[in-house]
């Protein structure tokens, strides 16, 4: 007799190969049907429906650049791969959906660089505080040939992963007043789950309290944590605001978005459609940034209209002097990238 725990494996591993057929079983009957009617001798290009998990609602601004990127497969590939965005973290929370997606279960997803350094140690980087001094260095360097080969090199960890994604910068907010880095001291505050983000906490005498996204509100609300970081727009979306109303803008990490496909899935694809992925991924992250843009402004000023308080952090150096030994703790492992990010600093 087959044991309980052989049982379960047995289970889970018919579980995973029909959500995998799931994802492409109508696929082969479209394909079926275009044989038939294209006639014998000519050659088949298969089609796909492909599912992406997003776990911002459906305007927010990662959801738009995925659903331009959807819009842009589709066109390349005369309609044959059509890519649907579930948005709302309707396929599960980041973590599960990025397990899902070395799997093959899921084929596709934007998620932040901060819960994927923990599936692919090099991207921990992007957790590292105050590595950026704005905007455009951050994107100097994801333009540039360290982070598109840390990209390729996702196919480790059975990803490939096709563009970065704008996510500003992120601050903390609080259920109680906090006007200084001394203010936060002793606080519970949610970090995204990783290595980094623990040391970041400790080194600002804040303890990290890791949870999924969708749990924040809740453990807010009920004074699980005192508070929790993240940028403009999930501030807003998530209305963290309504129970964390102070903020304070020290913009410590700018965590870049991913968008990425499974290496399951993209192994079954011809080169032509790879490139087709490709230059569509590449090709939506202008309007992507655009749409940042926008959102972050109207973010900021929707809860400032809402009573928030918002300090600005007027001189940074002291939390930079804080978090320098935990910089230093994680020099070795990011060497190379470290100073990479400081030679695409802007003059
Ligand atoms: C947001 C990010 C999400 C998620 C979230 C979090 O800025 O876009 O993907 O990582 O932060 O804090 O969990």
């Amino acid at each position: 007799m087959m044991s309980k725990k052989r049982l379960t494996g047995v289970l889970a591993a018919v579980l995973i190969t029909s959500a995998m057929l799931a994802g492409c079983s109508s696929d082969n009957s479209d394909t079926n049907a275009n044989t038939e009617a294209s006639g014998a001798g000519e050659e088949q290009k298969p089609t796909y429906t492909f599912r992406l998990a997003e776990s911002h609602p459906a305007d927010y601004p990662t959801t738009l650049g995925d659903k331009k990127f959807a819009e842009l497969v589709s066109q390349k590939t005369d309609g044959r791969i059509k890519i649907e965005v579930f948005p709302s973290a309707q396929l599960g929370e980041e973590k599960a959906v990025i397990e899902q997606v070395q799997l093959g279960a899921i084929e596709f997803t934007r998620v932040s660089t901060g819960p994927l350094a923990e599936f692919n140690q090099a991207f921990g980087v992007f957790s590292l505080p105050y590595i950026f001094d704005n905007e455009e260095h951050e994107w100097n360097f994801l333009n540039g040939p360290e982070a598109q080969k840390m990209l390729e090199d996702l196919s480790d960890s059975k990803f490939m992963g096709l563009a970065y994604y704008d996510s500003g910068a992120r601050s903390f907010y609080t259920r109680k007043p906090v006007t200084s880095m001394d203010d936060l001291k002793g606080m519970k505050i949610r970090v995204i789950q990783n290595k980094v983000n623990i040391d970041l906490m400790s080194a600002l005498g804040a303890s990290a309290t890791p949870m999924p996204y969708g749990d924040v509100f809740n453990a807010l609300q009920t004074g699980v944590i005192d508070g929790a970081e993240n940028n403009w727009p999930s501030y807003f979306t998530s209305k963290h605001y309504e129970q964390a109303k102070h903020i304070i803008v020290d913009g410590h990490q700018r965590v870049p978005e991913v968008l990425m496909v499974s290496q399951v899935t993209w192994d079954k694809l011809s080169d032509a459609d790879k490139q087709a992925i490709k230059e569509a991924a590449v090709e939506s992250i202008p309007y992507q940034r655009e749409q940042w843009k926008k959102f972050e402004k109207d973010a900021e000023d929707q809860v400032r209209a809402a009573g928030v308080t918002v300090t600005e952090v007027g001189d940074l150096a002291p939390w930079q002097e804080a978090v320098k030994p935990m910089i230093e703790k994680y020099r070795a492992d990011y060497k190379d990238v470290l100073a990479a990010i400081e030679n695409a600093k802007t003059k």
